[in-house]
Formats: C-alpha cells, structure tokens, sequence
C-alpha cells in the first residue's frame, strides 16, 4: 500500500491540493515542514529580541505603542507557528529544545545589532518587507495548516512593514543628525536583508524538493530580485541611498542588477559566529528558564480543572 497512497499524495500535489494532517505524507514530507516552520517560528521569537531592546527608548508614546503591539505580534506568530508544527507530531518542547541546545536555525538576520532607533524603522521596512516577500507565496504551501497559519501572519507582517517605513518617513524629514541615522541604518541592513532569502538557487540542498512538494512557490533568487525590485523605488521615494554601486535598472531583464552578497559572512552567522548569536541564545534560554513557574502553574491549574470536571 504504501505505493499506493504514495500516488495518492503525488496526484493531490500535482492537483495543487492541500495535505491536511489526517492525511498520510512521505516521512520526508513530513520532515521538511517541521525544519522550516520550526525554523519560521523560532526566527519570530528570538526577531522581537533587537526590537524588543528599543521598547524602553521609543522617542514618544505612540512609537512605544506601536512597537509594542508590533513585538507582541511577532510572539503570536511564533505560537501560531508552533502549533502549526504540532499538527505533523513534533511537540513545543521538542522544539524549543532544538532552539535552545544550539542545533536548530533561525533566521540569521537577528543576529545584528540594533544600534539606533532608526534601526527599528529599517527592520520595519526591509526586514518585515523581505519577510512579507517570503511569506505571501507560503500562504499557498501544500500543507494546510502552514498554509492558513500565513494568512493572518502576512495581513500583521504588512502593518509591521508600513509603521516602519511611515517611521522613517517622518524621520527623514527631520535634522541632518536623524537623515544620517536612518541612512546609516540601510547601510548596516541592507545587505543582511538580501541574504534573508537564503542561498542562491544553485547551493540551495532543499529547493528542489521544497518546489516539487510545493512547499516553496518562488525560488530564493526570484523572491530576492522581487525584493530588490520592490525596495528601490521605495527608497528613492524616502530619500535614502542602496549601498550598492552596482545596483542599477537592466532594461533587457526588466529587473534591477544588483551586486555580490557576502555568503562566507552569511554562512558563520547561521552557523552560530554572528555578532549576536550568543547573547540572543542565552537571552531566549534565560527566558525559558524564568517562565518555568508560569508553565508550572498553567498546568496544575488545568490538572485542577480536569479533576473537577471528573467529579
Ligand atoms: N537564516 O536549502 P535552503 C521574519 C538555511 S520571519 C538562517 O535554501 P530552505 C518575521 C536553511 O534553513 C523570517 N538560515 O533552505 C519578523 C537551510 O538549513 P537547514 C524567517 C537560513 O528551507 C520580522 C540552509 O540554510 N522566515 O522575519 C537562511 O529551502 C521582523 C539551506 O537553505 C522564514 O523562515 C537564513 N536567512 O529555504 C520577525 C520563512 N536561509 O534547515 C521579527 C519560512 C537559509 O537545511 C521582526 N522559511 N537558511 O539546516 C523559508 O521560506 C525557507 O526556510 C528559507 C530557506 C527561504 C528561509
């Protein structure tokens, strides 16, 4: 049988139709959803640590508020995301333990510094904008509950991107001082949002499997150049430069040429040697640690409930 139902699930996904978890999968399958949602979700919770540094400095109370709302967004995706992982029978704490222990990824571009409030406008705008990028394509993922999960994440990712880009707007009208923040804050972020994407096509071991299991819709290098083209006329319209000498308008392509992003620096960030790694490992594993009681509690509470409900 298991040819047979390996046909049935090949004929679902050529149809374009949604695997639900009920549904038998290939291990394989199964395997790839939860490295890249678990991967998805531990980026969500360990990316409200650079902004979450800037809560306690926002400039005025409605930046405080936003940001705020805008953090705790990113929480929420992350518990959605774990649940979504959940649903193919790998638990939180299986999870949380790969995070924790060093051995599962997240997203590299939390690894850098938030060194000035200008950086909580770029993450914003280039971070939350690649995010989207990623993301809306993920919104048709063969797996059901990944799939559904996007939604909502995209709808909140595409405030997050607007506050931040309104941010910078209103900061580029400022002083010289807060022009050359913001541009100094591109500068620095820039690139790091490039590689977001992750390697190009060519050394990428999981995109063929991904797209033939329509899991990836777009490819690395396509959601990068669909970035680059978005982004520039976005920047022209904020006054600020692309640090790139190389980026320039290809009429014959019909997309923006770009220069040669640092994959040996990419590479050491995701394998732990970014500037941050570390503290942001041990911030997330001092929080893990400190919130025990809460989780203590939270279940004694419910063994309580279960007994009464049994009487
Ligand atoms: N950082 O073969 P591929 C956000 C790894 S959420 C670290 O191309 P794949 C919201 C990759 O895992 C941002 N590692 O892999 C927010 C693989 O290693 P593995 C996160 C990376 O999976 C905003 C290896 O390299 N979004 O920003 C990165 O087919 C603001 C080979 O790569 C998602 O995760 C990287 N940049 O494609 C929150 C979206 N790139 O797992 C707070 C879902 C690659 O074999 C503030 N994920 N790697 O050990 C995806 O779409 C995919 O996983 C890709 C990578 C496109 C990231």
């Amino acid at each position: 049988e298991p040819v047979e139902l390996m046909a049935r699930f090949d004929a679902r996904i050529d149809a374009d139709g949604r695997i639900e978890p009920q549904d038998w999968m290939p291990e394989a399958y199964r395997k790839t959803l939860v490295r890249q949602i678990s991967q998805h979700a531990h980026s969500e919770i360990v990316g409200m640590l650079p902004e979450g540094n800037w809560i306690s400095r926002a400039p005025s109370l409605k930046r405080k508020a936003i940001l705020i709302a805008k953090v705790q967004d990113e929480g929420g995706h992350g518990l959605y995301l774990y649940s979504a992982a959940e649903t193919l029978g790998t638990s939180r704490d299986q999870m949380l333990d790969g995070l924790h222990s060093g051995k599962a990824k997240y997203s590299s571009i939390f690894n850098y510094p938030t060194l000035s409030w200008a950086d909580v406008g770029v993450i914003g705008w280039l971070v939350d904008g690649a995010a989207i990028m990623n993301q809306v394509p993920l919104c048709r993922c063969s797996y059901g509950p990944y799939a559904r999960a996007m939604v909502r994440v995209c709808k909140e990712e595409s405030f997050h991107q607007r506050q931040g880009y309104e941010a910078l707007l209103v900061m580029m009208q400022g002083t010289e001082e807060q022009k050359a923040m913001v541009q100094d804050a591109v500068n620095r972020y820039w690139w790091k949002c490039l590689a977001m994407f992750g390697p190009p096509d060519a050394d990428s071991p999981n995109s063929v499997q991904g797209m033939r299991w329509g899991i990836k819709r777009i490819s690395n290098d396509d959601l990068r150049q669909k970035f680059v083209d978005a982004t520039v006329p976005q920047a022209k319209v904020l006054g600020v430069t692309l640090p790139d000498p190389d980026l320039k308008w290809n009429e014959e392509r019909g997309h923006y040429d770009y220069g040669q992003i640092d994959w040996d620096e990419f590479w050491q960030t995701v394998n732990g040697n970014g500037p941050c790694n570390k503290e942001r490992l041990s911030t997330r594993v001092k929080a893990h640690h400190d919130g025990q009681w809460v989780r203590d509690a939270a279940l004694a509470h419910a063994r309580k409930q279960q007994q009464r409900a049994m009487k």
